[in-house]
């Protein structure tokens, strides 16, 4: 499939290069719309529920001023700063009519009619919190990236570390299936693999192996076929659970925790330095 389209793809390329203006047009890819407004944007969410956007700003580094904007479908409603008062948010999750945060060390839970926070929860030898993520049963897990670990929240609210280890590659995106923890790494002193980790065994498995770049978002395509960003070049790619990797397209540098719109057939990229949303049609 992925060598499909490849093969498609190429003659277009070609096309542009004799034009020559298009030259190096097989790695540009324009957004369709740049949203404006944000502040070291790092993760954007869509909720069928309430029909809103969500996205995290880290904002700089005074204490106290990250925030989460909401923004409705169509761009009519955007509330910049609906939740105010954070520090450096990055990674959300929805479960049952609350959004919660990472919040470096704490896990935030608001309100998600009202916008109000509702609980700061300190997570015990955090360092650096990062992406959040729900199993079927709706059991929360988000990473540690300084700390390489990655922590579990019960149906009671009590958090502990799942699993701490040098695998996780200093592990920021999550995505949870059946069977495994899909982690996007954001790497060491290499650049980081796309992993998983058996839920029953906790052994981590390299699905890439050569290292791909400082990772941070995943997001499902099809059966079997992930969406996953490298921070570092901006690069979206296409990876399985093989780890055939392909290239989508190339944004820029601080391409963040990306969502896919299946519906719709887009891709949106928060990203950190530019302070914007940036939407792709992929159609
Ligand atoms: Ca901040
Ligand atoms: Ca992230």
């Amino acid at each position: 499939m992925i060598t499909l389209k490849i093969k498609t793809m190429k003659p277009l390329f070609m096309i542009f290069f004799v034009c020559g203006s298009f030259a190096f047009a097989q790695d540009q890819k324009v957004p369709e719309i740049k949203l404006t407004g944000f502040s070291h944007p790092e993760s954007v969410i869509y909720d069928a529920g309430t029909e809103y956007f969500y996205v995290s700003n880290m904002a700089d580094k005074t204490e106290g001023d990250g925030f989460i904007s909401r923004i409705s479908r169509k761009w009519k409603e955007q509330d910049h700063t609906w939740v105010t008062g954070l520090d450096d948010p990055k990674g959300m999750v929805i479960k049952k009519n609350k959004l919660y945060v990472t919040d470096v060390t704490q896990l935030v839970e608001i309100d998600l009619q009202s916008g109000e926070v509702l609980k700061r929860i300190p997570v015990e030898g955090s360092q650096s919190l990062n992406d959040p993520a729900l199993d079927e049963n709706g059991v929360l897990y988000f990473s540690d990236l300084a700390a390489g670990s990655i922590y579990k929240m019960n149906e009671a609210g009590e958090i502990k570390e799942w699993l701490k280890s040098s695998e996780l590659e200093r592990p920021n995106g999550l995505f949870l299936t059946p069977e495994y923890i899909l982690v996007a790494a954001w790497g060491q002193e290499q650049n980081g693999n796309f992993l998983k980790i058996d839920r029953k065994t906790r052994e981590v498995t390299p699905i890439s192996k050569n290292g791909i770049g400082n990772l941070d978002g995943i997001q499902p395509k099809a059966d079997g076929e992930y969406f996953i960003s490298d921070w570092a070049s901006g690069k979206i790619y296409t990876i399985d659970m093989k780890g055939n990797l392909s290239e989508e397209f190339t944004s820029e540098k601080s391409s963040g925790d990306i969502l896919f719109q299946q519906d719709e057939n887009k891709l949106y990229l928060p990203m950190n330095l530019q302070n914007e949303i940036w939407i792709y049609n992929l159609n």
